[in-house]
């Protein structure tokens, strides 16, 4: 039977909504929409950090570098604890992975969701003031209850999502997030400390004339299709956007059209981006707003991981702007 679809006004807060979305789906527990909520408080408090950031000692780097191999900011650092603590206080999630950590978390209770998570993307940017991200993905437990999580519970496809979202810090925050029955996105209100619906149900235009690649890559790219559509670009006199902050870049090609690009390069043969941490979640939302997203070859939703800090080629926006690529 069609779901009863509750369209709500542009203004309803976050937790309103939620609670409309538990009417939707009566099989749903409150433990889910608790774990929406517990992300949401998390964004709120390192927002009001990025916000002061400048102020206070929490510039900078780290002075380490993460599995992944990136130099560690302190706001790295700062947002992964945020998170990793709020996840882990409300007991609705029984395990997580971040970009920031090497290895699984089990926090060893009986929550029925793991969360992959990238706690600040973009991070090189905080510095210079430019946005940045959170991005998160959400899945069920694979392991029984009351037994040690495995490798099996995190290397799960991105097309087994139950919901996935990211967080940008800009002018305004937004967090905009799917549960795979389409995409809304909410404006941060400081002055009430809300997430406010501000984007309904959201689509991504078909096709578009904006392409965000890092143009400095182009002599190292090893895909022939990507090198070709990049001219095919440049030919057709489109416009260039690279942020650097792929929350920021994925954001503006969501709302208006358009695609962005990290293929394989000399530098980074697999890819640059993480297929758990950063692709997974936005392919869900681009999918999930009528957009697509690829790595080249097949469907980023179903890649299957082989290790947590797994990273793909990721081709990602407007559904017959990534057509054109692969085709
Ligand atoms: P490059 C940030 O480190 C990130 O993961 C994305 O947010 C961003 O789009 C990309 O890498 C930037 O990479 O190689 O262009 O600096």
């Amino acid at each position: 039977m069609e779901k009863s679809r509750i369209d709500l006004p542009i203004g309803v807060t976050l937790d309103r909504f939620i609670k409309s979305k538990e009417v939707e789906y009566p099989s749903a527990v409150g433990a889910f929409s608790q774990l929406l909520r517990d992300i949401a408080l998390a964004a709120k408090v390192v927002n009001r950090e990025l916000n002061k950031a400048g102020l206070i000692d929490i510039m900078g780097n780290a002075g380490n570098y993460n599995t992944a191999g990136d130099e560690q900011k302190k706001l790295d650092i700062l947002a992964n604890i945020r998170f990793i603590r709020a996840l882990s206080k409300g007991g609705e999630v029984c395990g997580i992975i971040s970009e920031e950590n090497e290895s699984f978390i089990d926090l060893e209770n009986d929550g029925n969701y793991i969360v992959a998570i990238d706690p600040l993307d973009g991070s090189s940017n905080i510095d210079v003031n430019v946005s940045v991200g959170t991005i998160f993905s959400i899945y069920k437990r694979i392991t029984a209850v009351n037994n040690p999580l495995t490798d099996a519970d995190f290397l799960q496809k991105g097309r087994l999502q139950i919901a996935s979202g990211y967080i940008l810090y800009g002018p305004s925050s937004m967090l905009v997030f799917t549960t795979g029955n389409g995409v809304n996105g909410f404006t941060y209100e400081p002055s009430l400390g809300e997430f406010v619906l501000s984007n309904s149900n959201i689509q991504c235009k078909q096709d578009g004339n904006m392409y965000s690649i890092n143009e400095g890559l182009s002599n190292s790219i090893l895909d022939p299709k990507a090198k070709q559509y990049l001219q095919f670009c440049k030919d057709n006199e489109y416009t260039a956007r690279y942020i650097g902050s792929l929350v920021a870049d994925f954001h503006r090609n969501l709302l208006k059209g358009g695609i962005y690009l990290y293929p394989a390069t000399t530098k980074y043969p697999k890819g640059k981006l993480r297929l758990m941490f950063e692709s997974n979640a936005l392919a869900f939302v681009i999918e999930q707003a009528g957009g697509k997203a690829t790595n080249g070859e097949m469907d980023i939703l179903d890649i299957q991981p082989t290790h947590i800090h797994f990273t793909t080629p990721l081709y990602i926006g407007s559904k017959n702007m990534v057509s054109k690529l692969i085709n």
